[in-house]
């Protein structure tokens, strides 16, 4: 049973086209921080795709730089499920920026794997409803894409 303080929820992670030299890395870092890969898929975004997905941040200064670079080679989409998760990959993540994240939080992902503002080597969803738009957007459910009960720990 469940403590009342966590809840079993899911997030969508992302290994951007800087970082999937260090997938292996990662992935393994993935595990041993105790989330379950229930979906995973390696996929390269056209630039159409990559603005579907980044829809929120229309407007930005910094959109185009973003699309450029997420449509610049393959991604790795993972559907990740665990207690808080969407919280605890953030966390994982570090800050947004990977020069602050050198600084701030030295063992995070974007610290290790990631170069700056823009090539910060990870993506996570923000909020629930993000992380529903985000798994549906990589793994619409339909097809042999359906729901994964994941009733087991494929990291252990
Ligand atoms: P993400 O969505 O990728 O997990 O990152 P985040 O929540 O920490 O940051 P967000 O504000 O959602 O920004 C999305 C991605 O856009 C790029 N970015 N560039 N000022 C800039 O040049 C700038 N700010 C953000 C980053 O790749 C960021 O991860
Ligand atoms: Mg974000």
């Amino acid at each position: 049973k469940q403590r009342l303080s966590s809840k079993k929820e899911k997030t969508l992670a992302m290994i951007k086209p800087d970082a999937i030299s260090n997938m292996g890395q990662i992935i393994d870092l993935i595990c041993k921080t105790g989330f379950n890969i229930t979906k995973l898929k390696m996929v390269r975004l056209t630039k159409n795709e990559a603005f579907e997905f980044y829809q929120e941040h229309q407007g930005k200064p910094f959109l185009e730089t973003l699309l450029s670079f997420i449509s610049s080679g393959p991604v790795i989409a993972m559907e990740l499920m665990g207690d808080n998760a969407i919280g605890k990959w953030r966390d994982t993540l570090g800050p947004t920026d990977s020069s602050i994240a050198r600084s701030a939080a030295p063992m995070s992902i974007r610290a290790r794997f990631g170069t700056d503002n823009t090539r910060n080597a990870c993506h996570g969803s923000d909020s629930p409803i993000s992380a529903a738009r985000e798994i549906e957007f990589f793994f619409p459910t339909a097809g042999i894409n359906r729901q994964n009960t994941a009733q087991f720990n494929n990291c252990t």
